[in-house]
Order: C-alpha cells, then structure tokens, then sequence
C-alpha cells in the first residue's frame, strides 16, 4: 500500500487532517484501532470553540453543526451560591461557543472522508511506525482480517491520542515531557432530563467543582469533581444527583433537572505537553502530544489546531517543496498549546477544592473568582481564552 502521509487515529484531529489535506488534493489513509461504531458513539467533548466551528463549516463539513448545533453567546460562573455571567457577546464581540457533541464531529467527519473516496481502515492492530528518520517510512500493521499490512508513505501523522503508539515510537531521548497530574478526576453523566439553564454552568462549591452542560434539548451534560481514583460503582444515580444538587442548588431556588442517566464515567485530570511534536517524517497532533484538563473545554480543539497547521505546511511541501512550515510545525502549534494549557490549568485551579487543610486556598479561589467576576479586564481574558484564541496566535 502507497500514500502521501499516513494517518494514526480516527479521532478529530486524524479524521480533520485526512479532511483538510484532501481538500487540498494531498492523500491519506486513516489507520484505527476501533471499530466505526465504537469511534463513533465514543462519548467525550462538547463544546467547539468560534475557531474550530468556522474551520469545520468553511471546509464544508459543517452542514449538521450549523442546524443542529447549541450556539452559546456565555457561560455562568456559580460560586457562594449565586451565579455570574460571563457575556461574550459583551466581552467578544462576534464570538461565541457552539455545544455539538464530539462524536457529532467525528461522525461528520467519517462520513464526509468516505463519500470523497476516503481510506479509514477500522479495527487494525499491531500498528507499527518505521523509518521516522528516513525519506520513506511505513506503517505496519494488521488489517481487520488479520493479514499484516505495509503502507509506504512521505509523512506520517500521529493522532493516536495519548495512549498510542506514534509518541512511543519515537527515542526517548529525542523528547523532553512536561507533565503535572491533579488531585481529583471528574464523574461525568449524560442525562435524559431537559436542560433549564440556556448556557453552561460552571460551580466552585466547598464540596467540590460542579459543571453543568448539555447536549441537546432533552440531554443534560453534568459532571462532578472526585477523587482520582473514584470507583464509579460507588456512585448509585441516587448519590450522584443528590451531589450534584447540593453543589449546584443557588439562593434563588436553581438546581438541575434530573432524569434517567444513560451514561456515566469517570475522567481523569493531568496537563502534559511534549517537545517537540515532531520527529523526522512524524508529526504529533492533538492528545498524542498534549493532554489539558477539561475544564477549559479545550482538548478538541486543540486537536483540530494542531492538524489545520500541519494540512497547511504539507500544502506548502507538495506544493513547492518548501519545508519551512513543516520544519516549523512543533514551535508554531506549542505557541499556542502553552496558552491553552495556562488557560486549562488556570479554570482548574479556581474552580476545584484542592486538600489544603487551610483555609488559605479557599478564600484565594474565592477572592480570584469574585475578581474575575466583578472587573471588566478579567472577565474579557476569561472570555477571550474560553471562545478561543485567534488560530493564528
Ligand atoms: P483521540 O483520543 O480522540 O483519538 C485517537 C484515536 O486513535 C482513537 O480513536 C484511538 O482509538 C486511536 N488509536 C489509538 N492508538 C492507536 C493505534 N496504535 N493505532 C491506530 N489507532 C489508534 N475534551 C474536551 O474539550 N472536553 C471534554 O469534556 C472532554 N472529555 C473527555 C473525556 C474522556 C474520557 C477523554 C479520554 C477525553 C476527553 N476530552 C475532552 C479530550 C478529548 O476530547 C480529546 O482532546 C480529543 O479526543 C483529542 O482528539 P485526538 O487527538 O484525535 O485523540
Ligand atoms: C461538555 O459538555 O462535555 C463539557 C463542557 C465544558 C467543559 C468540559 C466538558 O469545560
């Protein structure tokens, strides 16, 4: 088997990159662990940033996106027990958030890869890159019949996410890891119950982070802070509505509606960047280079800005041969990593109960979110970071 770059993962930022590099008349071919149906229905993110949805619709694969798609003009900070909007419209103007679950981009993304002739190879196994510091490497692999496989190509991407084999593949000695692991994990739960506020909601309360969200009209997105290694068995639907009201219940009488949960999980909490995100012919992109806590809302995106800078510097190459952009890949995408990730840890930091046994953490968060709440500047840094930065940034 023959391409021009190889892809790793059918995750947003693969299943982006095959996009954009084909619209640029460039091949690929996805090579995926799972199934279809598994990447598919795989619930994760929610929110896109102003960035990603105008990339997703200007590539024409925002057709769903835009009827189906929640658009937020703000969101509400809760804390002692009342709530306090953010409004971009206000603070950004012209930008905004738009709520469409992850598996909705993704299953917009498959199918638009195969009506153009795509090539996805779902359920392959024994995934192996080669050749990352010579002009023709390959990855090997087990297609879904069991035959092991070769695909020659010119570059390889790896969009395998953090747990797969593109970072591992590379010398130890040729990255360096940055990595800070939080006390608390999030219990997240997709609802049958009507949303009953218009934006989300994100609480600091003494008995721990509280996040409301949503997915559509009838579904409600919720999650609470736990302990990193919560057992979710623990956790009857019982227990977890009576926590999440107490935590999320304001003085004026809101709370959340409930109703039969559907789904629920457990999410770990760790930032980690890795430099550079580039080896040879390999280029990393979205969570098989960086992980960012969820509470920015920010790990798909990020995702989908790594792979619109490599779609442009592969453009570039097979364009005219110049390697500037590719060469300048890794320092172009961590610029704004490094912000994303401050922003990430920065909403984590004020919005979790952390294990001090003073009182001193706690009335800091407090203190930070009254600022941030009651002065224009902080509230506009919030607000510019949460709809995203410029992609050029
Ligand atoms: P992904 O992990 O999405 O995709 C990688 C793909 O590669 C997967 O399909 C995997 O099966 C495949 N793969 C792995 N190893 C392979 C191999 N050896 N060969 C072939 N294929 C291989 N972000 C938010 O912004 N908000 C959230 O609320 C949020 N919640 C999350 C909850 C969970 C449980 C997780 C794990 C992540 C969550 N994230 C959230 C972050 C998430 O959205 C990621 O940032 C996003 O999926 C990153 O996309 P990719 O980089 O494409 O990686
Ligand atoms: C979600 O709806 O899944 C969601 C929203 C905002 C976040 C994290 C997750 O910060």
């Amino acid at each position: 088997m023959r391409t021009q770059v190889g892809i790793i993962g059918a995750g947003p930022a693969g299943l982006m990159l095959s996009h954009l590099l084909h619209l640029e008349g460039i091949e690929s071919v996805v090579l995926e662990t799972h199934t279809r149906r598994y990447v598919e229905e795989r619930v994760r993110a929610g929110v896109l940033e102003q960035g990603t949805v105008d990339l997703l619709v200007e590539s024409g694969v925002g057709a769903r996106l835009k009827k189906q798609g929640l658009v937020h003009h703000g969101i509400e900070l809760s804390f002692s027990g009342h709530r306090h909007r953010i409004d971009f419209q206000d603070l950004t103007p012209g930008r905004s958030v738009t709520v469409y679950a992850q598996q909705e981009v993704i299953k917009d993304l498959i199918q638009a890869r195969l009506d153009a002739g795509g090539q996805i190879h779902f359920e392959v196994s024994d995934v192996s890159p080669h050749g990352l510091d010579t002009s023709t490497p390959s990855i090997r692999f087990r297609n879904n019949s069991g035959d092991m496989q070769e695909l020659k190509c010119d570059f390889l991407a790896g969009c395998d996410g953090s747990h797969g084999i593109s970072r591992a593949s590379i010398p130890e000695d040729a990255l360096r890891v940055f990595e800070r692991a939080y006390p608390f994990a999030w219990l997240g739960i997709l609802a049958e119950a009507p949303p009953v506020s218009d934006e989300l909601i994100y609480t600091y309360h003494e008995r721990g982070f509280a996040l409301f969200s949503m997915r559509s009209p009838k579904i409600t997105r919720l999650y609470l802070q736990c302990a990193p290694d919560e057992d979710i068995a623990q956790w009857p639907d019982a227990r977890i509505w009576e926590e999440l009201c107490t935590r999320q219940t304001t003085s004026d009488g809101w709370r959340p509606a409930e109703g039969p949960i559907l789904q629920k999980g457990i999410t770990g909490m760790r930032s980690f960047v890795v430099e550079p995100m580039q080896y040879g012919r390999l280029f990393l992109a979205g969570d098989a280079a960086h992980i960012v806590p969820p509470t920015g809302a920010k790990g798909m995106n990020l995702a989908i800005a790594d792979v619109r800078v490599l779609a442009r510097a592969l453009a570039e190459f097979y364009a005219s041969g110049r390697r500037e952009l590719l060469n300048e890949y890794s320092a172009t995408c961590l610029r704004r990593v490094w912000k994303v990730q401050r922003f990430s840890w920065w909403m984590t930091s004020m919005l979790h109960r952390f294990d001090s046994t003073d009182g001193f953490e706690h009335r800091r968060q407090l203190a930070e979110l009254d600022y941030v709440t009651g002065s224009r500047a902080a509230s506009t840094s919030l607000a510019e970071n949460y709809v995203g930065l410029s992609m050029d940034s």
